[in-house]
Order: structure tokens, then C-alpha cells, then sequence
């Protein structure tokens, strides 16, 4: 063991563990003779262990101190797994439907044992992957984010309550360090890590690294990434922190978690959306052309922002004479100024979505770990066509994405570019 009394588990010391730990050994119910354990971490960073007994089940989340796609070569804080379990808890008070339940949490471990979310969920990606349509998926993410953005931010926080939040999560500095370098940097300049569907995408990827526009864009991003802690993001939201079944939406994995951005975690859904959208072409078989699909993901991607819209501006209102010293109600009392001001910041957040949303699709096409969407496209040429088309409506969009009005002329954009470049 080391002197800190971090252990990496085993499958044996799992048990042990477990059995050692009333809370989690309830969750079992103390029913140890036919325990069945798996190792199921499909993720980039962590060990995840899924362990059930025939009288309950629990999952074991393990933070070790690299990266686990890239291997020990990348040391990674192994002190993530608290700032998930602080964001777990926090998030799951602000919305229990659609957050797992925390049980325990092992600071020197760097463990966390929480909620099984049992099949038939599966990872949301997987789902776009398989074309299958979850027509509560926006209701949902609208609601996960609608609520825990505003109840964590200024429109419903005191200063003061809201500062000493925002230094509980400045600890986390390692986890925002490596999107600083994976999303804002890695990919405007040559680095090791970065790959592409080479040759196809070589100048592609020469054109990011060579466009001056696109980097005074990214650094605006960046900035605000780094300096604006609007509210406590869950900081990784892409598709595959999201596992769902036609009726539930459980939000996992928010080790990144930190006082940030609102338009990253929104830009992350959105993004990852648009991702899965240009890699359909790449799936379609014989007798399903994915058209349909398509479809389905853009009123996804509309419902999602108007959803959210909706929902954050309403709790807003509910609101608007509470603690949150944003907008004082002496100040803002009277219904023109507080419906310009509203204006005002949902403009800006619309385009803070836009533009990390873009960001976020850019570095899984010619960044660090991609994602399965085009991954999972065997043949190369393909891939690239798919990637291609991402990679230009991304560029795009973050050039332009102040001379987008609404989520409809998004979602129109997208549709024109796949139709011209098909
Ligand atoms: P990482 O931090 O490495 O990205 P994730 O939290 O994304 O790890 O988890 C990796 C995988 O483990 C997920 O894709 C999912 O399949 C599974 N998983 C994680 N948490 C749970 C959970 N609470 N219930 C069921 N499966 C889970
Ligand atoms: C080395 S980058 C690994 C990535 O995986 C996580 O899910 C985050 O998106 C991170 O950027
Ligand atoms: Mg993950």
C-alpha cells in the first residue's frame, strides 16, 4: 500500500473492500457467496467495476493516477474522483431523476460507490451508434441542465455562497488543465497526441492548425473557459456521459467538474449531438439510409436548446425575488428591464453553446480521443467523408456562430452543408 493508502484494486480486494464497508455491503445485502464482478470501464480515464450479488448491485469507480486511454506515460491527478463525487452528490440534489446516487466516497482510495444504472441502459452513444431514438432524451438533458446551471449560478446564489463554491471546485485544476490543452490548444498546433484519419485528413488537419480566424476564436473561448465560473458545470458532457432507455436519462461522470461556462456543458451535449448527426452516413446499410434518423437528432438538437430555454428561464422568473445577487430586484424591478437582460444573457449563451459545442467537435476529429460515432466507421474513406463534413460545419460555426439567431438556423445549416457536400 502506499504511504497515502491509495491501493489499485484487484477483483480480491474489491471484495475486501467491499465486505470492509458496511454501506456498500448492505447495498449487496451482505451477500457475498455468488457476487458476480466486471471491469467495464469503456471510458478515457478511469477503472469502473460493476459488482452484483443476488440480492443488490453497486458500482465501483476507481480514479488511478494517469490516464487510462493513454496509459502511465500521462500522470493524471487520481484526485479527480473527489471532485466527481462532490459534483455527483451536488448535481443529484439539484436533480435526482436524472443523476446516480452517490453511496460512499474513499478519499485516499480516490473510489466511489454508487447507483448501478442497470441495463437496458446503455451508453447514449452507443444508442446514436445504433440508430435508436429516445424521444425524452431533450425533456431530460434539458432538465439535468437547466437545473443544476441556474441553481449553481449567480441568478440564484448570494456572491458570497456562490465564491466559496467556486473555491471548493478550484482544486480541480488538473482535470480543467488537460480540456485547456485538449480542447483550447492541442489541436491549432502540432502535438504529439493529436491523430486523424490520415491521408485523407491531413490537410484538413494542416488548415486548423493554419487558420488564423479559427484561432482568435479559440482563445476567446478559452478565456472565458478559464475565467468565467458561471456556474458548476458538469464539464465532460459529451454523449458518452449519458446512459439512458427510452424512458430514464442518467447523467454519469462529472470528474470535470468546476465553476465554469454555462455554453460548455450545453455545447458538449449539442456538440456531441452534431457528431453523431454527420457520422450517420457512415452507418447507413442496405434498406436504412439513416435519413430518418437524421431527422430525429436535429429536432433532438432544437428541442434541446428551446427546452432548456424554456426551463432556465422560468426557473428564473420562479425566482427573480430570491437570494441570487446577479440581478438585484431593486435594480431590476420592473418587467422591460428584466426581460432585456434576460434577452441579453440567453443571446450570449446561446453563442457560448455554439461555439464550444464547435470547439468540442473539432478535438475529436483531429485532437486526442476520438469518439466511437466515427470510430466505429470501419472503412477509412468514409470515415474521413463523415469527419470532413464535422470538421467544416465545426469551423464554421465557430467563425459564425454570432450570426446564428436560433437553434432552427443551426439545425438548417447543418442540412444544407450535408446535402451540398454529399
Ligand atoms: P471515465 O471516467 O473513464 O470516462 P465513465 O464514468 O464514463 O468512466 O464510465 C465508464 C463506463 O462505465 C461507462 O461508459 C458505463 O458503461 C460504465 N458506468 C459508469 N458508471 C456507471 C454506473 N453508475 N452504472 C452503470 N454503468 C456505469
Ligand atoms: C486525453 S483526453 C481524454 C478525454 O476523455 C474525457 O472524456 C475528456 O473528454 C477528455 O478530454
Ligand atoms: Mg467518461
Amino acid at each position: 500500500m502506499a504511504s497515502d493508502g491509495f491501493r489499485p484494486l484487484d477483483e480480491k480486494l474489491l471484495v475486501e473492500y467491499v465486505k470492509a464497508t458496511p454501506v456498500l455491503a448492505e447495498k449487496l445485502g451482505n451477500q457475498f457467496d455468488k457476487l458476480e464482478i466486471e471491469e467495464v470501464g469503456d471510458g478515457n480515464l478511469n477503472f469502473v467495476y460493476i459488482v452484483i450479488s443476488p440480492s443488490g448491485s453497486l458500482v465501483i469507480k476507481q480514479a488511478l493516477p494517469y490516464i487510462r486511454c493513454i496509459g502511465e506515460s500521462w500522470p493524471m491527478a487520481k484526485e479527480r474522483a473527489y471532485f466527481e463525487a462532490i459534483t455527483l452528490k451536488e448535481h443529484g440534489g439539484l436533480c435526482p431523476d436524472h443523476v446516480p446516487e452517490v453511496y460512499h466516497f474513499d478519499s485516499s482510495m480516490c473510489l466511489i460507490g454508487m447507483q448501478y444504472i442497470e441495463p437496458p441502459h446503455i451508453i447514449l452513444r452507443k444508442g446514436l451508434i445504433a440508430g435508436i431514438e429516445y424521444p425524452l432524451l431533450a425533456e431530460h438533458v434539458s432538465d439535468y441542465m437547466a437545473k443544476t446551471l441556474f441553481y449553481t449560478s449567480l441568478l440564484y446564489l448570494t456572491t458570497t455562497d456562490h465564491k466559496s463554491a467556486v473555491a471548493k471546485y478550484c482544486g480541480n485544476v488538473e482535470m480543467c488543465r488537460l480540456t485547456e490543452q485538449v480542447v483550447f490548444s492541442d489541436p491549432y498546433k502540432v502535438s504529439e497526441h493529436n491523430h486523424w484519419t490520415s491521408p485523407y485528413l491531413d490537410s484538413d488537419a494542416e488548415a486548423v492548425r493554419e487558420d488564423n480566424l479559427l484561432k482568435l476564436e479559440i482563445a476567446e473561448l478559452k478565456s472565458k473557459f478559464c475565467e468565467r465560473a458561471q456556474a458548476l458545470i458538469h464539464g465532460d458532457l459529451h454523449t458518452g456521459s449519458i446512459m439512458v432507455t427510452g424512458d430514464s436519462t442518467q447523467v454519469i461522470d462529472p470528474e470535470f467538474g468546476f465553476y465554469g461556462p454555462m455554453g460548455f456543458d450545453i455545447g458538449a451535449f449539442v456538440g456531441n449531438l452534431i457528431l453523431a448527426y454527420f457520422a450517420q452516413d457512415g452507418h447507413a446499410v442496405d434498406g436504412n439510409d439513416r435519413n430518418h434518423y437524421k431527422v430525429w437528432i436535429l429536432k433532438t438538437i432544437t428541442e434541446t436548446w428551446n427546452l432548456f430555454y424554456k426551463k432556465f428561464t422560468a426557473l428564473w422568473d420562479e425566482h427573480k425575488d430570491g437570494p441570487g445577487e446577479a440581478y438585484l430586484p431593486a435594480i431590476y424591478n420592473n418587467p422591460d428591464v428584466q426581460l432585456l437582460v434576460k434577452q441579453i444573457y440567453m443571446k450570449e449563451l446561446f453563442h457560448d453553446t455554439l461555439g464550444f459545442g464547435a470547439a468540442k467537435m473539432i478535438r475529436r476529429i483531429v485532437g486526442v480521443a476520438h469518439v466511437a460515432d466515427f470510430e466505429s466507421i470501419k472503412e477509412a474513406k468514409k470515415r474521413a467523408d463523415c469527419e470532413r463534413k464535422a470538421l467544416n460545419f465545426a469551423k464554421n460555426l465557430l467563425k459564425e456562430r454570432r450570426n446564428f439567431q436560433s437553434i432552427s438556423e443551426v439545425v438548417s445549416a447543418m442540412e444544407q452543408l450535408d446535402k451540398l457536400s454529399s
